[in-house]
């Protein structure tokens, strides 16, 4: 059997789970990374707007927390900055002193953040790094800057992992920080479930047209045969424990072949694959994972509505 790639190898493992799974990790291709655009840019999702209408207004607040130290801002998983620069643009005003140092796995990305950064802001020390989270961290240990940290890990992606995976990627980020460096992360909070399950559920069929894209992306990457239109899309909310789920649901029993792999996967009718949780937190869980993750909390700061929240955290 040749060496499988990460991404064969998780499918292999997922579905092969009962019950069935797939790591929402896997939808950000080129065309996930175009449906994720329409899907920030629809009415019913409102996370984005909600953390727009926080950046805006929270450059006084985060300098004050700074408290007049030069520091190094690192965005982990950058894209196109657009949120941050709202940030950078307050900082600037106030005569902050800091490095801008996006840290992105795709090049592109990065390339087009600095085209963007330059024109508009050419005296900016602007420091990009092309890696995953963590290669970029560890090389940004190992660099000899005084500089005080303020790391951003915004857009709810945090709410992409349960509860105790979040709590070891935060403790893992703590390793690579040193006390009195700041970790600002986006949440979204619980909120009235009509408007989580719309966000995740739109008449348009964004959110169907992302997760589908994930069984597109395993015929078109590991020559599989699933028949895209014998799969629905189906979203739940459930308000106690605060997760969100998406599940591909097949419309009848079939076999889905991956010969490449040699390999061939089972599916009874109306049986389901878990493709996404989107975790939302209250106010007190995410002190709680603050404190277990080996933060000491700072500040929510929150949109006008009270729906979502980027909270402000020291390294203990
Ligand atoms: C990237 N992540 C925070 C999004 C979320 O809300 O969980 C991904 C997404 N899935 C469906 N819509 C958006």
């Amino acid at each position: 059997m040749p060496t499988l790639s990460p991404f064969a190898a998780e499918v292999i493992e997922g579905l092969s789970e009962q019950p069935k799974r797939l790591s929402s990790k896997w939808f950000y291709d080129e065309r996930g990374d175009a449906l994720f655009q329409a899907i920030m840019a629809m009415p019913e999702y409102y996370l984005t707007d909600c953390e727009r209408e926080i950046f805006q207004r929270s450059g006084p607040a985060l300098l004050s927390i700074i408290a007049g130290r030069p520091f190094d801002l690192i965005e982990l998983g950058a894209g196109d900055g657009s949120k941050t620069q709202h940030l950078i643009e307050q900082f600037l005003a106030a005569g902050a002193r800091f490095v801008y140092r996006p840290i992105d796995i795709s090049a592109n990305a990065i390339d087009l953040l600095g085209d963007l950064i330059h024109h508009r802001w050419p005296l900016l020390p602007f420091e990009p790094i092309q890696a995953d989270y963590f290669t970029a961290l560890n090389r940004l240990g190992q660099s000899k800057t005084d500089h005080l940290r303020l790391v951003l890990f915004p857009g709810a992606n945090i709410g992409n992992f349960n509860r105790a995976e979040a709590e070891k990627f935060l403790r893992h980020l703590r390793s690579f920080l040193r006390p009195g460096d700041l970790l600002l992360t986006g949440f979204d909070l619980k909120k009235d479930p009509a408007t989580i399950l719309a966000a995740y559920n739109d008449p348009a069929g964004h959110t169907a047209a992302f997760n589908l894209n994930l069984l597109a992306r395993i015929n078109r990457e590991l020559g599989a045969d699933f028949q895209l239109s014998a799969w629905k899309h189906w979203e739940t909310y459930d308000p106690a424990g605060g997760a969100a789920r998406s599940f591909l649901v097949a419309d009848g029993p079939q076999t889905v072949h991956l010969p490449d792999l040699d390999h061939s996967i089972t599916f009874e009718a109306y049986e389901a694959i878990c493709v996404e949780i989107s975790q939302k937190y209250s106010r007190e869980e995410i002190r709680a994972l603050a404190a277990a993750a080996g933060y000491t909390f700072v500040q929510n700061l929150e949109d006008s509505r009270g729906w979502f929240a980027d909270s402000v955290w020291r390294v203990s």
